[in-house]
C-alpha cells in the first residue's frame, strides 16, 4: 500500500513523516514550492506476529508494510484558470493509492503561516480545490475525446463508448459542483475502467488535523465516503517518536502519560490506512517464514493465494485455515487439529481478518 503525505508548506508533513517512519528527514526547509519526494517503508507492527514467530520460530519474520512518501512542493495555485500541479508532482500523486492530507493547525511563531494566518478549513479547502480542478481537467479533455470519436463514427464500440461518455459527464457534474469523485457510487468496472486516469479526488483520503502540544481539536467536519478525518500533534509525536526509536521506553512511557498519548501515532495512523483502505491480514506460518499480509476485507481465499503469487491462485486447489486466536488459545496447530480448528476451505471462502491460511496448489 502506498499512501502520499500531502499539504500546504509548514503544514508538518515532514514532522509527521518523521513521526511515521521513526525517521529523521530535516523538517522546517523551505522547498519554495520544489517538487520533493522523500519515501519510507513501515512495518504494520503487529503483535499476533510477534506471537506466531515464538510459536514457528522460523529464519524469517516479515510484516505488512505501507510505504509512505512525504511530497513536497504542492501549493495553492492563485490561477483561476485550472490546477497549478506540475507534471512530475501529478504524476507521482497519481501513482499513489490514497493520501494523508496534513492541514495546520498549529500556532507556531517562529515558522509564520504562508498566508499570514492559521486557517485549518481554508487550507483544507485549497487543496481540496486544487485536486478538483487537476480532475476537471482530465474529465473535460476525456469527454471532447469520446464526442470526437463519436461524431467521426470511430469508436469500435458505440455503446461503450456511449456509457463512458455518460459517466464522464457525471463525473464532470460532481466535479463542477464542487464535489470530489470519492463521493459517486460506482461499480467495480467503473473503477476499473477509471484506473488509469489516476483522478485524484476518487482516491482515498485520511485529513490529518495538525494540533499545537495542548490544542483544542477545531471540529471540523469532512464526511465523504473513503475520507478519514483526524486529529494529530505531530511535533509532540515526532518527539515520542524519537523517544521511541531510541528504545528509551521509561522516559517514553512518562511523557505518553503526561500527555495523554495512548497510541503512538505511527500505530493510530497505521490503523487508520488500514481503516481507509478497506484492508485487513492474514498470516502464512512455517518453519522458512512467518509473514503478514494485507488484503481487501471482502476478499475471498483464491485472492489471498493470488496476494502471495499468482501461481497460488491459478493452481488453488483449497486453503487449510486455522484463526490465530484458536491456533494461540489452543497451544499450535497440533492442538487446533485435534479441537477441529484447522478447516478446510474452498475457493469463495471469505478470509477473516486474523485467519492463518496454507494454500494447498497443484501447477
Ligand atoms: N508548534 C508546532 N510546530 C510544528 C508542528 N508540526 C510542525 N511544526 C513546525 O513547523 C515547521 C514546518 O514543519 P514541516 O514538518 O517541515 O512542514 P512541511 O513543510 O509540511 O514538511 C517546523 O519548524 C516544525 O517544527 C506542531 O504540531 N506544532
Ligand atoms: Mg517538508
Amino acid at each position: 500500500m502506498k499512501l502520499g503525505i500531502i499539504g500546504l508548506p509548514s503544514s508538518g508533513k515532514t514532522t509527521i513523516f518523521n513521526a511515521l517512519t521513526l525517521g529523521n528527514a530535516p523538517t522546517g526547509q523551505s522547498m519554495g514550492g520544489r517538487f520533493d519526494v522523500v519515501t519510507a517503508v513501515v512495518d504494520v507492527r503487529d503483535p499476533r506476529v510477534d506471537v506466531l514467530s515464538r510459536m514457528f520460530n522460523p529464519k524469517k519474520t516479515t510484516y505488512a508494510r505501507i510505504t509512505y512518501s512525504d511530497v513536497a512542493g504542492l501549493q495553492r495555485s492563485d490561477d483561476e484558470a485550472g490546477s497549478g500541479l506540475s507534471p512530475q508532482l501529478l504524476n507521482h500523486l497519481s501513482g499513489l493509492e490514497g493520501f494523508v492530507h496534513v492541514v495546520r493547525a498549529f500556532e507556531n511563531a517562529s515558522v509564520p503561516h504562508p498566508d499570514g494566518r492559521v486557517d485549518a478549513a481554508r487550507d483544507l479547502a485549497a487543496l481540496d480545490t486544487e485536486f478538483l480542478l487537476s480532475d476537471l481537467g482530465v474529465v473535460e479533455r476525456r469527454i471532447e475525446k469520446i464526442q470526437e470519436g463519436l461524431k467521426k463514427g470511430a469508436s469500435k464500440d458505440k455503446a461503450a463508448a456511449t456509457a463512458e461518455l455518460t459517466l464522464f459527464e457525471t463525473m464532470n457534474e460532481t466535479l463542477t459542483a464542487g464535489q470530489p469523485l470519492r463521493v459517486l457510487d460506482l461499480s467495480d468496472e467503473q473503477l476499473k475502467g477509471l484506473r488509469g486516469y489516476g483522478l485524484l479526488t476518487l482516491k482515498p483520503k485520511i485529513v490529518l488535523i495538525n494540533l499545537g502540544d495542548d490544542q483544542a481539536d477545531p471540529a471540523l467536519a469532512y464526511d465523504q465516503p473513503r475520507a478519514i478525518l483526524a486529529t494529530i500533534r505531530g511535533r509532540l509525536e515526532m518527539e515520542l517518536a524519537q523517544l521511541s526509536a531510541a528504545g528509551d521506553e521509561e522516559t517514553l512511557a512518562m511523557f505518553m502519560d503526561e500527555f495523554g498519548v495512548t497510541e503512538l501515532s505511527l500505530d493510530r495512523v497505521i490503523h487508520l490506512s488500514y481503516d481507509l483502505m478497506g484492508l485487513q491480514s492474514f498470516f502464512t506460518v512455517g518453519e522458512d517464514e512467518v509473514r503478514a499480509w494485507e488484503i481487501a476485507r471482502d476478499a475471498n481465499a483464491v485472492d489471498a493465494a493470488g496476494a502471495i503469487h499468482t501461481d497460488l491462485a491459478k493452481g488453488f486447489i483449497r486453503a487449510e485455515v486455522v484463526h490465530y486466536d484458536d491456533l494461540v488459545g489452543l497451544g499450535g496447530m497440533a492442538g487446533a487439529r485435534t479441537a477441529g480448528k484447522l478447516r478446510q476451505e474452498g475457493k469463495t471462502y471469505m478470509v477473516r481478518d486474523g485467519d492463518v491460511l496454507n494454500i494447498k496448489f497443484n501447477l
